[in-house]
């Protein structure tokens, strides 16, 4: 393998990375493809800087997130959270 296919540019990465927290969490019930509340809150506390282990937070979020209300967070909807989340970080950092 050549030194250029060794490397994974940093962007995707984090790409990667994020598919796999998502995929991480959204299969503990069987459904692989979404994100339960369980399984969002569960995400929500184990992987973010920022502790929402507040009940009432975490809800807020969900229900946000849930753009179709279809109760459960799809990979696409889980990207706009990513997405709001990061800009928001880079506001502090
Ligand atoms: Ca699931
Ligand atoms: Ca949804």
């Amino acid at each position: 393998m050549s030194e250029v296919c060794k490397e994974v540019p940093q962007l995707a990465k984090a790409m990667i990375l994020l598919i796999n927290v998502f995929d991480k969490y959204a299969k503990k019930d069987g459904d692989a493809d979404s994100l339960s509340k369980g399984e969002f809150s569960d995400l929500v506390k184990a992987e973010l800087i920022l502790r929402a282990s507040d009940k009432a937070k975490v809800d807020e979020f969900f229900n946000q997130l849930d753009a179709d209300k279809n109760r459960t967070i799809s990979f696409p909807e889980f990207m706009v959270f990513t997405a709001a989340i990061t800009a928001a970080m880079k506001k502090m950092i």
